[in-house]
């Protein structure tokens, strides 16, 4: 984004190194001294500076979503919304417009895990000409809570215990599912937390979701209801827990080198925005209220519109400057975007700002140049902590006459913002509406879509969390609130985790199924996947040669991975040494050996990517080599590359993972 370029300072071009003050120093490698041996002198204002300045680098991390990583890039509108909305970046196919996005894990602090079970933050800031929209979601469409009053009671459950800041980067504790267990209203949430969902392959491969209704409102001033998603172009993967746990100790990194890498190559991750709309005459035309933040709306029933595409195209300069400073806020609205009453936004309307103040350190934090506008903005708020802006004039206050009421406010039809004139007619209460209080049955329609595998991989996620809990009560409650949604399912971790299932069946009764919920109706691509070439004494270079060619042309990535790093010739190098690489780390394996015995270290690398249902191919001049490990040559995505060639393995490596290996 050009706006930022004026702030760019890039050291190789600087002529000396100064003070804050411009000073030029001579020596920065010893402090000022009485005496080579003799204590340093209060004197020594360039130690002292320096010195202040890094004793203050650190700024208080996000209460939630501490841990991110960000990039630019840009939006493309497809063709005019101008029957639903007047803003302008969704009305004028011929913008494009800058972008910059923020991917988050909840729960860790900024030096957790990437691969954590967590749902992941989806931030997007949209630097239009008429301001900046934020859409700041997530990587589940619905949330744990109704109201925004829980969500510090939510928040303080699911972090780290207070009494021992124990565990960082998990939901694995007594808290957060004492807080699961009493909270009904988290049933529909959890599903999708306990849900592959959790753990992503890639931030490359979530979708998005704005997870609130919105409304979006045209010129003649009518309005629909809205949800935003994000679709993304390599589809939605995830990875098995396992895995994610070995690579949380092998790369915490994973997921932002992943992202940093692909934009680096010029794989530039893609997403289409999606609208869902529902005209405001059918607000209650459906079997869930539609501005609940735990319901979503089957795709099935209201279909995703695809409006746009997001590509990002550029990495960070610098993390703390954009990535850490940058300040969403769901209350970035442009003309043509408004809210609705779901209190759980209402409530974020206020805590985005509020949160900034004490982050970053005062109200001028939109001076900062990540979260400037590209348009002008112009007021009469004036001086406050790091004001950067030396505004001129006598005046500084609305309706003035000394400088002709400057600045003005705009018209509506000359792109002022007005809210919707939403009628409202109520009673003041603290309370629930009626028509949230049913807490199953999509909690039912997420787990009834799912495959087997999903199904299973839910049990399997319940009973790791709740099996690291220590209370029998928590442990109780959970299993109430299971037994709410599947009875089997209740039964099923009960039984893993010791814990008593109730007497009464109450489970949900609904056959609704949803196909788009479910990960295994994604699309499937060989692009950017990556495969650990294996090699156990010499290969024939030449048919390694083609095999690679083949990758290339499938825009595959490798690795080439040996007991050291050596040159095989001019132009091919082992990177990686048993040591380095994990099979975690890639989405498909290739072993050449030419030897009589594989390796340890090899063998446990192909049995761990069996293990976790990837690709795996063998070209072995030992068929035997692998007669006693758990690989069956006849189990699917196994492949015996030198009858079967490379194009089946590639086909296997677009295809994903073969499921069919846990029956
Ligand atoms: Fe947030 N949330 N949130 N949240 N949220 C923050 O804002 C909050 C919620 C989301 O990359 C904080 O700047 C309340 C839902 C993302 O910088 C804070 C409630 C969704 C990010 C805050 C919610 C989100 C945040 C912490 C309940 C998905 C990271 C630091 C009413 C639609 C943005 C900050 C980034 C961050 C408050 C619930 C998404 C404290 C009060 C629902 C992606 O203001």
């Amino acid at each position: 984004m050009e706006q930022l370029g004026q702030y760019t300072i890039n050291n190789e071009k600087k002529a000396g190194l100064t003070t804050n003050q411009g000073l030029k120093m001579a020596e920065d490698e010893f402090s000022l001294k009485a005496g080579v041996r003799g204590p340093t002198l209060m004197e020594d204002f360039h130690f002292r500076e320096k010195m202040t300045h890094f004793d203050h680098e650190r700024i208080p991390e996000r209460v939630v979503h501490a841990r991110g990583v960000g990039a630019h890039g840009v939006f493309q509108l497809y063709e005019s919304l101008a029957d639903y909305t007047k803003a302008d970046f969704l009305t004028n196919p011929s913008k494009t417009t800058p972008v910059f996005v923020r991917f988050s894990t909840v729960q860790g602090s900024r030096g957790s895990s990437d691969t954590v079970r967590d749902v992941r933050g989806f931030a997007t800031k949209f630097y239009t000409d008429e301001g900046n929209f934020d859409l700041v979601g997530n990587n589940m469409p619905v949330f744990f809570i109704q109201d925004a009053i829980k969500f510090p009671d939510f928040v303080h459950a699911v972090k780290p215990e207070p009494h021992n800041e124990i565990p960082q980067g998990a939901s694995a504790h007594d808290t957060f599912w004492d807080f699961i267990g009493q909270n009904s209203e988290s049933a529909h949430m959890i599903m999708w937390h306990m849900s592959d969902r959790a753990i992503p392959r890639s931030l490359r491969m979530m979708e998005g979701f704005g997870v609130h209704t919105f409304r979006l409102v045209n010129a003649d001033g009518q309005a629909h209801f809205v949800k935003f998603h994000w679709k993304p172009a390599l589809g939605v993967h995830s990875l098995v827990w396992d895995e994610a746990q070995r690579i949380a100790g092998k790369n915490p990194d994973f997921h932002r080198q992943d992202l940093y890498e692909a934009i680096e190559k010029g794989d530039y991750p893609e997403w289409e925005l999606g609208l869902q709309l529902i005209p405001e005459e059918d607000e209650h035309s459906f079997d869930f209220d539609i501005l609940d933040p735990t319901k979503l709306w089957p795709e099935e029933e209201v279909p995703v519109k695809l409006v746009g595409k997001m590509t990002l195209n550029r990495n960070v300069d610098n993390f703390f400057a954009e990535t850490e400073q940058v300040a969403f806020h769901p209350g970035h609205v442009v003309p043509g975007i408004d809210f609705s009453n779901d209190p759980l936004l209402q409530g974020r309307l206020f805590s985005y700002t509020d949160t900034q103040l004490s982050r970053l350190g005062g109200p001028n934090f939109h001076q900062i140049p990540i979260n400037q506008p590209v348009c002008p903005f112009h007021n009469n708020q004036r001086d406050g902590m790091h004001q950067m802006t030396i505004h001129h004039g006598q005046t500084s206050y609305h309706r003035n006459g000394l400088n002709g009421n400057q600045p003005e406010t705009v018209p509506a039809d000359q792109g002022g913002y007005e809210h919707y004139q939403e009628k409202i007619d109520g009673r003041k209460i603290r309370g629930r509406s009626e028509s949230f209080h049913d807490f199953y049955s999509q909690a039912k329609l997420f787990y009834n879509s799912l495959t087997s595998h999903e199904q299973q991989h839910i049990k399997d996620a319940f009973s790791f969390e709740l099996g690291k809990c220590k209370s029998d009560m928590v442990k109780a409650n959970a299993i109430s609130l299971i037994n709410h949604i599947d009875r089997q399912l209740a039964e099923g971790v009960a039984a893993n985790i010791g814990a008593p299932v109730p007497e009464e069946n109450y489970e949900v009764q609904s056959a609704k199924v949803s196909p788009a919920l479910s990960m295994a109706n994604t699309i499937n691509k060989p692009d950017t996947k990556s495969v650990a070439i294996l090699l156990n004494g010499k290969p024939d270079v030449e048919t390694l040669t083609n095999w690679l060619e083949m990758f290339a042309n499938h825009k595959i990535n490798y690795s080439i991975v040996d007991q050291k790093i050596y040159k095989l010739n001019q132009s091919l190098k082992v990177t990686d040494t048993y040591d380095t690489a994990d099979s975690s780390l890639f989405d498909a394996a290739l072993l050449i050996s030419n030897e009589e015995i594989i390796q340890t270290p090899i063998l446990e690398f192909i049995q761990t990517t069996y293990k976790h249902f990837k690709p795996l191919a063998l070209s072995l001049s030992n068929p035997n080599a692998i007669l006693y490990s758990p690989i069956s040559l006849e189990a699917k995505g196994v492949y015996n590359i030198t009858t079967t060639g490379i194009q089946s393995f590639i086909d296997g490596i677009t295809r994903g993972r073969f499921w069919e290996r846990a029956l």
